[in-house]
Order: C-alpha cells, then sequence, then structure tokens
C-alpha cells in the first residue's frame, strides 16, 4: 500500500462507527480513529498499546491482499489492561512495513456507548455494589443477601443495569466489572457476622455469559479459596440465557464451581429462556421466581404456575426463593402456596453497606 493509500485509509475510517486502531508490526500504534478515541478517552496514543498479537498464520501474502483474523487482543490503557474482541486485517504495503487494522467489535452506537461506560467504570473505581436480604418467610430469619451490581457515571448517578450489562457481559472486560465486584464483596465478607448476617449466604449475579466464559471460573474459585469459605456461604444467581442452552457444558462449569462449595441459584426463573430442562440438568441449589409470577399473584393460573414451581423445588430438594415480594397480602398467599423464602421491597429494598453498617453499628 502506498503512502498516499494509507491516507485514504485513515480518511475513510476516521468517522467509522467501529474503533479502528492501526498497528505497525513493530509493535507501536500509529492511529486511532474517533470511535476509538471516544471509547478510550485518549488524550495521547502513548495512553494505549496493544500486547504483541499472534496471528496463526502471520505470513503475508504475496499477492498483497489483505487477510483478516478473528482474534481478541489485549489493550493496555494507561494503568489497566484487557482483552478485546477484535478483527485483525494484516495489510500489506508495497512502500513501507506491513501494518494491522485492528477493527474493535462493536455493533452499535449502544455497545460502544457502553464499552466507554465500563472502562471508565474500571479506571475510576465506580463499581458499588447494593445488598437485598433474603427471607425465612415463616420465621423472619435472613437466610441470603443478594448483592446488586451498580454502576455509576460520571455524574454519580447510577446507569441501569439493563442498559449497559447486556451489551457488555459477553465482553472479557467485563471480568474487571467481577473482579472489582468480588474485592467491593470482601467488605461485606468482613462485617457479615457484626450485621446479624453470620447465616445468610451472600450472592453474586452473574449471567451464563460468565459462568461459560473460561476465565471466570477460576476468578470464583481462586475467590473462595483466598476467602476461605465454608460450604456456601458465598453463592452465585445465574441469570438464564441462550448460552445455558447447552446445558452440558453449563453443567460442567457450574458443578465444578458447586464442588468448590459455592451455592448455585437459578435466577428469574419463569422469565425469558426459562426453561425445566435447566432445572433438570444443571446442578442447581435454589431457584428463584421471577418477580412477574408474585405481581401476577391475584390471577388463578399464576398462583397454580407458582404451586407447581413448589412442586418441582420440593421434589428435587431445591430451595425456592419468591423475588419481587412487594406487599402483606403477596407475602402471605407465597407462603400459602409452600414457598418459604422471599425477597422484596416489602421486607428490604436494596441498600449500601454503608447504610448497613449504621442500622447495626
Ligand atoms: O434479575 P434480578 O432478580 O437479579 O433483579 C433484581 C432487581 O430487582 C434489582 O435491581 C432489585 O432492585 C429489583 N427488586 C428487588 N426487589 C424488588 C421488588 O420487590 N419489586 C421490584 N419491582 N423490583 C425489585
Ligand atoms: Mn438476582
Amino acid at each position: 500500500m502506498k503512502n498516499e493509500h494509507l491516507d485514504y485509509l485513515f480518511r475513510s475510517l476516521k468517522h467509522h462507527p467501529s474503533p479502528y486502531i492501526i498497528y505497525d508490526l513493530d509493535g507501536s500504534i500509529r492511529w486511532i480513529n474517533l470511535a476509538a478515541e471516544y471509547i478510550f478517552r485518549t488524550e495521547d496514543i502513548s495512553e494505549i498499546g496493544i500486547k504483541k498479537i499472534n496471528l496463526e498464520e502471520n505470513e503475508v501474502s504475496k499477492d498483497l491482499i489483505a487477510q483478516s483474523y478473528s482474534t481478541p487482543v489485549e489493550v493496555r490503557l494507561r494503568e489497566i489492561e484487557f482483552f478485546m474482541k477484535t478483527r485483525v486485517h494484516l495489510i500489506p504495503s508495497e512502500s513501507s512495513k506491513d501494518f494491522m487494522l485492528v477493527e474493535v467489535l462493536c455493533n452499535s452506537r449502544l455497545g460502544l456507548e457502553a464499552l466507554r461506560q465500563t472502562i471508565s467504570c474500571i479506571e475510576y473505581d465506580r463499581i458499588d455494589l447494593a445488598y437485598q436480604k433474603q427471607y425465612d418467610l415463616k420465621t423472619g430469619q435472613i437466610t441470603g443477601v443478594e448483592a446488586l451490581l451498580r454502576l455509576r457515571d460520571e455524574e454519580g448517578q447510577i446507569i441501569p443495569n439493563d442498559v449497559i450489562i447486556p451489551e457488555i457481559e459477553g465482553e472479557s472486560l467485563f471480568s474487571l466489572v467481577v473482579k472489582s465486584s468480588l474485592e467491593k464483596l470482601k467488605e461485606i465478607f468482613a462485617i457479615k457476622s457484626e450485621i446479624g448476617l453470620e447465616n445468610a449466604t451472600i450472592y453474586l449475579n452473574v449471567s451464563a455469559h460468565t459462568i461459560m466464559h473460561p476465565e471466570f471460573s477460576s476468578i470464583f474459585s481462586n475467590f473462595v479459596d483466598e476467602m476461605g469459605f465454608k460450604k456456601n456461604e458465598f453463592g452465585l444467581e445465574v441469570t438464564e440465557t441462550a448460552e445455558l442452552s447447552s446445558t452440558e457444558q453449563a453443567g460442567l462449569y457450574l458443578q465444578r464451581l458447586k464442588d468448590s462449595g459455592i451455592k448455585i441459584a437459578l435466577d428469574d426463573f419463569g422469565a425469558g429462556y426459562a426453561s425445566l430442562r435447566y432445572v433438570k440438568d444443571l446442578p442447581l441449589d435454589v431457584i428463584k421466581l421471577d418477580k412477574h409470577f408474585t405481581n401476577g399473584l391475584d390471577d388463578q393460573a399464576t398462583a397454580k404456575l407458582i404451586g407447581f414451581v413448589v412442586e418441582v423445588c420440593n421434589s428435587l430438594s431445591l430451595e425456592m426463593i419468591g423475588e419481587g415480594i412487594e406487599t402483606e397480602e403477596q407475602k402471605k398467599q407465597m407462603l400459602e402456596i409452600g414457598c418459604a423464602i422471599g425477597q422484596g421491597y416489602l421486607m428490604h429494598k436494596p441498600e449500601f453497606i454503608e447504610t448497613l453498617k449504621n442500622q447495626n453499628g
């Protein structure tokens, strides 16, 4: 490729909606486009680097036609490092050295925004957890606590999870959010017994994406080892997504986590990808019934369905947690149907650790 062609390439990619990075085979970054500047917030190109890209076939073809590969690429941004999904185009050049055009895979404006927000939350530690207690509906005892991820924007406002998480949870970058959440969780484990939670399981929400990502399973088992947890002191609430549909694989991953002492709950059961097959095939300890069922308790058919889930849980020795209990009437009905554990605004609204501490201290 001649220099004038290169200029043309720069000009045409400058405003492209996907982030592009031009990377010399000698290891330096030559150029990035506006979308890349946008997600990385770089003022100077030296703030960003790429670890060596190893392509299976790094021989440039003689015909001078660019070759491309889908590969994760390790990016260094100021103090942090993470992998990104990319398509790398190896571009042969006639005049100077060959170079690589690295396209960060990002399929929408929302995705771009989610990347930017997540990177910024990781860099500036705007990752927090809110906690919501779970109760034995008969005795009022606290059986568990759900840790809910709360990311904040530059102004300190909470970014709704459904805006950002679905866009980002399949990214390797998300492992940094999980790692940061685990660091935060240490704070609640440290004061658990002081605030009356000694017998409660503390659950973190994870999606099937996260569980099925090889990088993650070791993050969780290392956490359990490091913290020296007793069995079921720490749990994961797994949200059903398309990934779980390979129940064989998912079962293996979950069994490994369970073997390391982690309690496994299936979250939002009955919504989305819900299937009884998951209940049959996955090594679960708990089923969390989606709040839409609780919401629809007045409806006869809904109440019957809840009763059916109760029976399933009883016969398979699974715990059942009813989500989204907002009224005394709902609590009463859930108990009558046979759902023993519940969670919802009626009993406790999610709170940050400072508030939990103050109430008990
Ligand atoms: O998907 P998952 O069940 O993890 O979602 C938990 C979300 O539900 C949290 O964001 C939490 O704030 C919210 N939530 C918890 N209790 C209630 C409730 O009683 N009613 C409603 N509408 N939402 C709730
Ligand atoms: Mn949950």
